[in-house]
């Protein structure tokens, strides 16, 4: 009976990574990257964010994936988050139900200019891209997100 259970164990733990390293159980479609170029919304402080990379993304592992996001506030003018809140990055596959391999983390080079250079992803396929704003406890007081197929 153990040896049982062991095998079924093993066989379902063989086909979750057997679907997870093929990118043909995936669905196709999407358009390689361009839903990046658009300003989306933080509800929390009335702040735009402009997500845009610097590379079309890689979907592989060994590969970091630099982001910029170009804060502005409703005049449009470009703002850094008020004091105490960090923006943080997150994506996961959601026809797989798994995260990313590394979020990085964002530099803010400028006002209202932050930079992650250490995003990598573990796999080709679809992507649901999200940025978070977090207090200093680490709570998720906002988020926005965005799909991609690369
Ligand atoms: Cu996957």
């Amino acid at each position: 009976m153990k040896f049982l259970i062991l095998t079924f164990a093993l066989a379902t733990v063989l086909s979750a990574l057997t679907a997870c390293d093929s990118p043909m159980n995936h669905r196709v479609e999407g358009d390689g990257g361009s839903a990046a170029i658009q300003t989306y919304s933080f509800k929390a402080f009335s702040l735009n964010a402009k997500p845009q990379w610097i590379k079309p993304p890689v979907g592989e592992i060994k590969t970091n994936n630099e982001l910029m996001v170009i804060v502005t506030d409703a005049a449009g003018e470009r703002v850094s988050l008020p004091g105490g809140y960090t923006l943080n990055f997150y994506a996961t596959m959601p026809s797989m139900k798994h995260p990313l391999d590394d979020p990085g983390f964002f530099k803010e080079v400028d006002r209202g200019i932050y930079i992650n250079s250490a995003i990598r992803y573990n796999m080709p396929g679809d992507w649901r891209n999200e940025l978070w704003i977090m207090d200093s406890n680490l709570e998720i007081v906002d988020r926005l997100s965005w799909d991609e197929f690369f």
